[in-house]
């Protein structure tokens, strides 16, 4: 190409579309295996430093993560205003749990994550993102089916963040974006509790997915708020969809969010506060529009199906029986919220509704 002088010959393309792959220079490549649900990189890349990619998919990479991580923990979690109990589904590379334990209020944390291998890697060779969150003894790790987790727990999360791969086919995570799955996470949460996924590229020829996930959480809940984020190693702007049954604030005032991040978030914020959070909540004309018009419903039946193609989940299910876990980590859990319960209510910071500041 000319005037471009390039810096390396190993390169990772993601296919977003047939017509449009992003490639990335690779330094070093840490690792590359086939889990029993995955395709799975670690891999350093020149520009944005260690990545995590899974079924050709970049997950997560050192450079840019908290400008995904931030807002899809910060966002519920503020505008819930007291969680306690936030349980993450999928978030094997410790991101998510990271942030979310940056609140003070919050006395159990869940990752809940199909691929324990992926865990155990990202734990190992991405301790730039985990930052050491998954010892800390509010944090549990839970090798197994996030819906199963949430169906054996109603009432319990006053968040539920879904930090979920794109739905592709065969891969894990498609049957999570259908309205299925999203009447579980209602009914796991407890009254005023706040739901969160990753809903899909806001780039116009792939945006009809992410409408189609934000109409069928609204569907379900009483209130849906459509974030963007721009995370340049997701090839776009990306979509955030959050949901309550009570009414969040959509146009909250930054000097009120940031009184409420000073009193509860212990650590630094790179990118979110309340500025960023009142802007990441206003979306542009086209996709107003797109959700407006939107009528598709996501169900197990017809669920979506992102560009791209699961490597593992065949093998997988022919395992199911020794993958499903659900017994065992369902009575740990039971006790460890029974013991959880026990302990006193703090009140110092009631919960947000529609009106408050
Ligand atoms: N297209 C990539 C979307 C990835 C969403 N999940 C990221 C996991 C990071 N914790």
């Amino acid at each position: 190409m000319p005037g471009s002088q390039l810096a390396t010959d190993f390169w990772i393309n993601e296919a977003f579309s047939p017509y449009d792959v992003w490639q990335h220079g690779v330094t070093r490549v840490l690792t590359h295996r086939r889990t029993r649900f995955q395709e799975l990189y670690v891999v350093e890349l020149g520009s944005y430093g260690k990545a995590l990619i899974l079924d050709g998919k970049v997950q997560t990479t050192v450079g840019d993560e908290f400008l995904y991580h931030e807002p899809i923990a910060h966002a519920p979690c503020v505008l819930h205003g007291q969680p306690s109990r936030v349980l993450i589904a999928g978030g094997a590379d410790g991101g998510v749990l990271r942030e979310v334990l940056k609140w003070n209020t919050v006395e159990l944390a869940v990752v809940a994550d199909i691929d324990g291998e992926a865990i155990d890697l990202c734990r190992e060779l991405l301790p730039e993102i985990h930052q050491g969150a998954f010892d800390d003894p509010r944090a549990r790790v839970v090798v197994g089916d996030a819906w199963e987790l949430l169906e054996s727990t109603p009432g319990e999360w006053d968040v539920v963040i879904a930090d979920l791969t794109d739905p592709l086919e065969d891969g894990p995570a498609f049957k999570l974006f259908t309205r299925e799955f999203f009447e579980v996470c209602q009914k796991a949460l407890d009254q005023g509790g706040v739901f969160v996924n990753q809903a899909g590229s806001t780039a116009p020829p792939l945006a009809s997915l992410l409408g189609r996930v934000v109409n069928t959480i609204g569907n379900v809940f009483e209130h849906t708020y459509l974030m963007t984020a721009p995370v340049p190693t997701y090839g776009s702007v990306w979509g955030l969809a959050l949901a309550s049954d009570r009414g969040l604030m959509n146009r909250p005032d930054p000097n009120a969010i940031d009184r409420r991040l000073a009193r509860h978030v212990e650590g630094e914020l790179r990118m979110f506060d309340g500025e960023t959070l009142l802007g990441l909540l206003q979306v542009p004309l086209h996709l107003r529009k797109m959700l407006a018009e939107e009528v598709t419903i996501y169900t197990l039946e017809a669920p979506p199906r992102a560009f791209g193609h699961g490597a593992g989940m065949l093998e997988a299910e022919a395992d199911a029986e020794e993958v499903d876990a659900s017994e065992d980590f369902d009575s740990d859990l039971d006790e460890e919220i029974a013991s959880e319960s026990d302990g006193e209510e703090t009140a110092d910071d009631p919960p947000t509704d529609a009106h408050a500041s």
